[in-house]
């Protein structure tokens, strides 16, 4: 680890529209380079309350929620365009503090910037509807009002992305927040949450509370002054959200883990479907929860395809942040590291076999935490790899006879966010886009689509969702309104 230097850049919360001095800080040594990249709050359970209450006090008195449409969307637009402006500075931070690709950061950001634009479009159009048929002198009205203050806890694979996922769009509902992002990759949504006071949302209508999720995320869920949380992160985590929300009967939505297949049929465009595995299986380094971790493969195919597959990952370019060339980068910590290789060898020890891959990069890349892209063959669904999220660079490759074995393979998981489908037969496509048990399913293509489109899952990976029109109504309520006019029938005549 390097020596702190006065250039390391260090972050105390933004709560009420203030950055408050730092008492305790976390240091944030970047796994692509070892070097100390950022320092951070160590936030305790006063601060996540100070921040609770601002964003309180920004809801109930404040002129957030009684801004129109338009003015919500000019501001979300501002703060798009701002992005923009600071799109290689934002890239470079979390860049570094994940240890991804510098060009991959960059797609987080135009990723992050469509979120806030499309939240924009949202905004002018929120509203409600009329009931006209309730009898003569009854309008039914069916309002969609902001929940409230909204605690959004984010993690650390895509920290500028996911907090794009939660704030455009609790903004354009009317609701304040308190964002609480990960311990390791906390930059972005403190410079982004600057960026959104420079045009113009007001004090208090963001807060950011830096620090571990015990307590800080834990006093968010906690708080009786919090009226919806919104989580991406661990099921287990996800599963402790949601038992803490219960005791204050709030809300929450759950945006957990994958087990994501990726199903390839004979008849698929076979140069496009093994781009497609090796995409899914290492964009962002296999971190990823809507990863296709496991490659499902036909077995009239399956050897062909394998020696392909695995020909093209050797080719696979590994590198540091800032390497233009790399492909994949490093994994988020050592901890993590080790647990990625320790579920390779259970796989091995398990009588599956490695095609490629499976050890530590050491040499240029020794200062980093960095793993060999991995293709395991042979594997069974009883082996832990095929149960366990790795979320690191490795796939594991099983054979179906036919379509009904496949669904069955893809199905058998705890989880269900997301899952690709390979084939030029419409009537397999449209059969497993059926039968497939997850919230997102992609036919022909792989982690695709833009801020349209809802995120999130089913079974283990959780509820509610994320993006779209479905992700800007979570942050809201909806009441019903029944008006009576003229002259009432007397209730006791
Ligand atoms: O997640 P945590 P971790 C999966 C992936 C990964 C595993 C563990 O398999 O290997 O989870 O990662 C905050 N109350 N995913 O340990 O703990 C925490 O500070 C409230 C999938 O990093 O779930 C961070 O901000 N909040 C995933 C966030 O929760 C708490 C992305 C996520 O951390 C808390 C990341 C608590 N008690 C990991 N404890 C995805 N769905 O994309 C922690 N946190």
């Amino acid at each position: 680890m390097s020596a702190i230097t006065a250039d390391v850049r260090t972050y105390g919360h933004l709560i009420g529209g203030e950055e408050k001095p730092v008492e305790q800080l976390i240091d944030r040594v970047s796994p692509g380079t070892g070097q100390l990249v950022a320092r951070f709050a160590d936030g305790t359970v006063a601060d996540a309350q100070q921040a609770i209450a601002a964003a309180r006090a920004a809801f109930d008195d404040g002129p957030w929620r009684h801004t129109t449409g338009a003015e919500r969307s000019r501001i979300l637009l501002d703060l798009a365009a701002a992005i923009r402006e600071r799109r290689e500075q934002l890239a470079l931070l979390d860049a570094e503090e994940v240890g991804k690709p510098i060009h991959l950061a960059r797609g987080d950001i135009d990723g992050t910037i469509g979120h806030f634009e499309y939240a924009a479009a949202l905004a002018q159009q929120l509203h409600g509807d009329v009931h006209t048929n309730l009898g003569p002198n009854y309008t039914g009205l069916t309002m969609r009002e902001p929940v409230g203050v909204a605690g959004l806890i984010v993690p650390w694979n895509f920290p500028a992305l996911i907090y794009s996922q939660k704030v455009p769009y609790a903004l354009a509902a009317g609701c304040a927040v308190v964002v609480k992002p990960s311990e390791f990759t906390s930059s972005t949504a403190i410079e982004m949450t600057r960026l959104a006071a420079e045009v113009g949302v007001p004090a208090g209508v963001i807060n950011v509370v830096t620090g571990y999720g015990m307590p800080v995320g834990q006093t968010l869920v906690d708080s009786p002054d919090v009226d919806f949380v919104s989580f991406t992160g661990s099921t287990a985590t996800g599963q402790r959200v949601a038992t803490g929300a219960a005791k204050t009967t709030k809300r929450v939505s759950l945006e957990l883990g994958g087990k994501g297949a990726t199903i390839v049929f004979e008849d698929a465009d076979l140069d496009d479907a093994i781009d497609g595995a090796l995409f899914a299986v290492f964009f962002n380094t296999g971190q990823c929860c809507v990863s296709g971790s496991r490659l499902l493969v036909q077995e009239s195919i399956a050897d062909e395809f394998l020696a392909r597959l695995t020909r093209r990952a050797k080719e696979l370019h590994v590198g540091p942040p800032t390497d233009e060339d790399a492909r994949l980068g490093a994994l988020i910590h050592e901890q993590h590291a080790e647990k990625v290789l320790g579920l390779i060898e259970s796989a091995k020890q398990e009588g599956a076999t490695l095609l490629t891959g499976g050890r530590r990069l050491e040499g240029e890349l020794s200062d980093g935490v960095f793993v060999e892209p991995t293709i395991i063959d042979g594997v069974r669904p009883d082996m832990r790899v095929f149960r366990e999220e790795i979320f690191g660079p490795v796939l594991c490759a099983i054979r179906f006879r036919d379509a009904e074995e496949a669904i069955a393979l893809a199905n058998d998981t705890t989880y269900g966010l997301a899952n690709a489908v390979w084939t030029k037969n419409i009537d397999t496509a449209m059969r497993l886009s059926h039968a497939l048990r997850s919230g997102t399913v992609w036919v022909n293509t792989t982690i695709d689509g833009g801020p349209q489109l809802p995120i999130g899952g089913v079974k283990g990976s959780g509820y509610g969702r994320e993006a779209g029109q479905a992700g800007l109504e979570e942050f809201t309520e909806l009441k019903g309104c029944l008006i009576h006019t003229g002259k009432r029938v007397p209730y006791y005549g």
